[in-house]
């Protein structure tokens, strides 16, 4: 008896020891690693005096660790989450907007073919039209999380991405901030995502997606565009669905896709209770939440936005916003 308590005691002693240990990492190891990274970033043919000078004043973000760790993926409804995300206000703001850089953003529009509306959605999602962007050094919270570990390759990647804008001189060094995931700019583009898509719209040698409303505009339409956006349609509409339906025909996934007539047939309708228009295309039934809640019928286009990120909550966002600015209220 006493060795078993004894037993249970060491392994509880080994426990509560090794513990911290595996469940963060602390600042504690963070200088050597930087140093490590420092040393591939010149392998990776960065200048020993640019990687020097960029990583000088490097900080640990403990709030990034932690921010990473608790990703609120919530679960509110989508109707909560639109009412929070795109409220009567920001729909104002983005119908003002529209109207304040209609020219350009309908220039914009036409030489990528993204219809403008989506530019301004996905800017007054992305960064409340430029107004929250994040102010932590991009070099510093992509360094944090690769010493983090859990994505170290993934963070890695964006960080000699991130070297490079620097490099490429599209922003100062004290200008270089984002989120903490290192999401940069008006338009929110990770490193990668920069180097991709974005644009310098106005031709001063920068690609300027912190301060210059053109490059902004055009790196938007310019990801949407490279992604597969077809502006002769719109992203979707939400519809209703008869009591009988089979459920299991909803889902994102290609193989799911089917002609607006094939899902008239199976007793899908506007949700005003009209008939589906009778055009030609490809669509997929989704629901975000479940079949009490909002139900879709999406085009390509939302496929694309899919593309710029994951949630089906998010790409419903960006919609709805855009539908707000078509209306006009
Ligand atoms: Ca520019």
């Amino acid at each position: 008896m006493i060795k078993l308590v004894n037993r249970h005691c060491i392994l509880f002693l080994i426990l509560l020891l090794s513990f911290p240990l595996c469940a963060q990492k602390s600042e504690q190891g963070y200088g050597d690693y930087v140093e490590q990274l420092k040393q591939e970033a010149i392998s990776e043919g960065f200048e020993v005096e640019f990687v020097e000078q960029t990583f000088a004043d490097i900080t640990f973000y403990k709030r990034a660790i932690k921010a990473d760790k608790n990703q609120p993926e919530s679960k509110i409804t989508l109707d909560k989450y639109l009412r929070t995300r795109v409220p009567d206000w920001k729909v104002k703001q983005a119908i003002d907007l529209y109207t304040q850089h209609q020219q350009v953003l309908e220039k914009i529009g036409e030489e990528y073919g993204v219809q403008p509306r989506f530019i301004v959605a996905l800017w007054g999602n992305e960064s409340n039209f430029g107004k929250i962007m994040g102010n932590y050094s991009v070099i510093s919270a992509l360094s944090t999380l690769a010493y983090e570990g859990r994505r170290e390759t993934f963070f890695k990647k964006q960080l000699f991405a991130a070297l490079t804008i620097l490099q490429q001189g599209h922003i100062q060094k004290s200008q270089f901030l984002g989120s903490w995931a290192g999401a940069m700019g008006q338009s929110q583009f990770i490193p990668t995502s920069f180097l991709t898509y974005a644009v310098d719209y106005d031709k001063d040698g920068k690609k300027d997606i912190w301060s210059n409303p053109k490059d902004v505009f055009a790196s938007i339409a310019n990801y949407l565009s490279k992604e597969g956006w077809d502006d002769s349609i719109t992203w979707g509409r939400q519809v209703r669905i008869p009591a009988d339906f089979d459920l299991s025909l909803a889902g994102l996934t290609k193989s799911k896709m089917k002609s607006l007539s094939a899902w008239q047939a199976l007793g899908v309708r506007r949700y005003n209770g009209a008939d589906l228009p009778n055009v030609d295309l490809q669509a997929s039934l989704i629901m975000p939440d479940d079949e009490h809640g909002r139900i879709y019928l999406v085009y390509s286009n939302f496929h694309t936005l899919m593309r710029w990120n994951r949630s089906t909550y998010f790409g419903s966002a960006v919609s709805y916003l855009a539908d707000r600015i078509k209306k006009g209220s």
